[in-house]
């Protein structure tokens, strides 16, 4: 493989080097350095193992043999972060810090092959890669405390926070946690991706948390090699917009001196005082952004000129040499014998097997263990505990209740049973959310396990998604379903990748409750009664739960609870505003949308396992397929129908992801017609799944169904131009049987 210029600068340099006096390798390196002779070298090499895996990803890339060409050169600096923070810190690392993966993963007793391996495994997609398995290229080890990172940049701050707020409150609670208690959440990111949202959400976060008192040790790392693929980030950008709240410290990242013992200060600031930090590594940029960047395009020859002679490898080599550690050619000799080595490795890693199917592949992405669901399912608090969690009346002895206090009693029965469960949103805990659904929970279970958030609803994803890899089991809320799509990206992009990405090592269980759907009374508008999902419907292994009644919201809410801590399955669980107070189903006074708790000792016959649906009635001439608001809507539709002489039957999904499938097939050909009645847009709406399930399973009956319009839902008695209405149900259905 022909050499590329910044191999040839470096070779070319050092030659050029003179050896200074040998100088004990068991004592600092230089003057007022914290690294030793000895210990510069061990960094060194990783550095250059570092480099050698960019030249290899190129190499492999050429063969056709490699699919990931960003690589870390100009970075190298980040092997002293890893060696100045401790190997049991987590960390989740920027796709530029393989020298420090490479350094821990040796700092772990790993042979420096290992770690080699790893990453070139990456570089294959070969399925024997440790973390991925081939699904992506990333840098992550459950051994080594490295949790794995999407492509998407800066989405993982959030999360960085989240594991440092779940490390002290772990502690404060007492209950089991990943990480050490004295440990820190090392991040470590570009200064392009400084400027995105996801970003400036962590960053807040942690200033917000550490202004208030509270502790958050999070050093984040910011990677600033001057650039942003082709866009240039302003001179001193990252100086001048740090945040108040997160203590800054400045290395010249090229330097491994300067890195290392920059980070030591910085670690130990975050450390004792458990407060955050801003590490601003000023780095270079080698190699271009990625295999495939034509950086003369958009770069001077002077400017590329000028990262070459930062070079971080070239430095530390000047360093070893000016300390008579080792000679110019012995150096010259090591990188030749590594870059062979390393080119070896890799093309016997690009002989090892590859995913070689869809079952395969998908296999860690939601693994469902029903029988391991019950059983954690019916885990309850101990009597005495739980009479002091309901203050000496449990809920089943409270009579009917609506949906909402069914929700409260359920989370309160999880608050009590799990220590490790813990509420949080806004305003959640003092006023019990918008509509009282939480009311009380924070008194009798503390400010430690439910509290309130500040408005972003990125940080609430982010503190449930850092608690849940860190081991607790986090229930966030979003206040209404338009404003779950502020923080799409930590559902789809964070949250349901964990698991595929590190097929199972790490998983990050939570149940995120959102209120949602339209048809409050006249109130609100678009963003109070958002009537769509699409977005979430086709997030592979994601769980979405759209309980309608207040007895099925209990046992759902405890299944999805349960499959969080067995399975590590994340789910939405979808409360329908409309119904939280709703009494009654047919008649003013009939109290038919009430019911009684399921108690304790029958959670396991009230359980409702994932993907199963509920029948009502046993009509044959008609199935009414809904959920949600629909339920309702259609239950009042079929008795009138009824009243007519109709056979009807409705089957409330209840699972909107997976969708009930076998219940839904079995309950059409009772009928052999289907009304879809789906509150959702026309459009990428629940309906469309169903129809398509329907057709795949070869139903040959009628299929007609009724949905919201393709439209935002409008404030005042204007919303019901637009939803679907019980009129319009119970019209398709005549039309239907007509
Ligand atoms: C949210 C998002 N938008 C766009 C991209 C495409 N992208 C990949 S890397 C990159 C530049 C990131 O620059 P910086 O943060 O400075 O890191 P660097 O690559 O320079 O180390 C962009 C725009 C992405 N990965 N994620």
């Amino acid at each position: 493989m022909a050499r590329d210029t910044v191999e040839t600068h470096f070779t070319e340099a050092v030659a050029a080097l003179q050896a200074g006096a040998p100088r004990d390798p068991h004592r600092p390196i230089a003057d007022g350095a914290s690294l030793t002779g000895r210990r510069c070298q061990e960094l060194f090499e990783h550095q250059l193992s570092s480099r050698l895996l960019d030249i290899a990803a190129r190499s492999l890339r050429e063969q056709g043999q490699g699919f990931y060409t960003i690589g870390s050169a100009g970075h190298e600096g980040n092997a002293a972060v890893a060696a100045a923070v401790r190997v049991t810190d987590p960390a989740l690392l920027h796709y530029r810090s393989g020298a420090f993966y490479l350094t821990r993963s040796a700092a772990t007793g790993r042979l420096p092959e290992e770690g080699l391996r790893d990453v070139l495994l990456g570089l294959t997609a070969s399925s024997e890669e440790p973390i991925a398995g081939g699904r992506h290229k990333v840098f992550g080890h459950p051994e080594l405390a490295v949790i794995p990172q999407t492509s998407t940049i800066a989405s993982h701050l959030p999360r960085a926070v989240g594991v440092a707020f779940a490390i002290e409150r772990a502690r404060k609670l007492g209950v089991p946690c990943a990480w050490p208690d004295d440990s820190i959440a090392v991040c470590s990111f570009g200064d392009a991706s400084v400027n995105h949202a996801s970003a400036l959400s962590g960053l807040n976060t942690a200033a917000y948390g550490a202004y208030q008192g509270l502790p958050m040790p999070v050093l984040f790392v910011c990677e600033d090699n001057g650039l942003g693929i082709s866009v240039r980030t302003p001179e001193s950008w990252i100086e001048t917009s740090r945040h108040r709240g997160v203590e800054y410290f400045q290395a010249d990242g090229c330097d491994l001196l300067d890195v290392h013992e920059t980070t030591r200060r910085a670690a130990e600031y975050v450390r004792t005082r458990r407060a955050p930090a801003l590490l601003h590594l000023k780095t270079v940029r080698l190699m271009g952004h990625a295999g495939s960047d034509v950086e003369s395009a958009y770069r001077t020859k002077r400017e590329i000129e000028s990262d070459l002679a930062r070079d971080p490898l070239l430095r530390t080599a000047a360093t070893l040499v000016h300390a008579g550690l080792v000679t110019p050619e012995e150096l010259l000799m090591r990188y030749e014998a590594t870059r062979e080595h390393v080119l070896k490795m890799a093309m016997e890693t690009a002989r090892r097997p590859r995913l070689t199917s869809a079952t395969e592949i998908v296999e860690p992405l939601a693994p469902r263990r029903p029988d391991q669901v019950v059983a954690r399912a019916v885990i309850t608090a101990e009597p005495a505990a739980r009479n002091r969690a309901f203050g000496g009346t449990p809920p089943e002895a409270e009579g009917p209740l609506t949906l909402s206090q069914a929700i409260n009693r359920t989370l309160a029965d999880a608050l009590a049973a799990d220590p490790g469960v813990l509420l949080f949103g806004q305003d959640l805990a003092r006023k019990g959310g918008v509509y009282g659904v939480t009311r009380g929970l924070q008194k009798r279970f503390g400010a430690g396990r439910v509290f309130d958030t500040l408005l972003d609803e990125q940080s609430v994803l982010g503190l449930a998604l850092g608690m849940g890899v860190s081991g607790m089991l986090p229930v966030p809320e979003i206040q209404y379903l338009a404003y779950l799509h502020n923080a799409l990206d930590q559902i789809r992009g964070e949250a349901a990748t964990l698991s595929f990405f590190s097929r199972g090592a790490f998983r990050n269980p939570m149940v995120v409750r959102v209120a949602g759907y339209a048809y409050q009374k006249g109130f609100g508008g678009h963003f109070h009664n958002d009537n769509s999902i699409t977005a979430l419907r086709d997030i592979p292994g994601l769980v979405i739960a759209s309980p309608a009644r207040p007895d099925d919201a209990a046992s759902m809410l405890r299944t999805c609870l349960a499959a969080g801590r067995a399975d590590g399955t994340v789910s939405v669980f979808l409360e329908p505003i409309a119904l939280y107070n709703t009494r009654d189903l047919f008649d003013a006074g009939d109290q038919g949308w009430l019911a009684p708790y399921p108690p304790p000792a029958r959670w396991g016959e009230t359980h409702v396992p994932i993907g199963r649906a509920r029948s009502y009635g046993d009509g044959r001439d008609l199935t009414i397929v809904t959920f949600g608001n629909g339920l309702r809507m259609s239950l009042r539709a079929a008795v009138r129908l009824t009243g007519e002489g109709v056979g009807c039957r409705v089957l409330d999904l209840r699972w909107l992801a997976p969708l009930p499938t076998e219940d839904l097939i079995r309950a059409a050909e009772l009928t052999g017609r289907v009304l879809i009645a789906d509150e959702t847009r026309r459009t990428g709406g629940v309906s469309e799944g169903v129809v398509a399930e329907l057709l795949d399973a070869g139903f040959s009956g009628r299929i007609s169904r009724v949905t919201s319009r393709d439209s935002f839902v409008p404030l005042g008695d204007a919303a019901n131009h637009v939803l679907l209405s019980e009129a319009e149900i119970e019209e398709a259905a005549r039309k239907m049987l007509g």
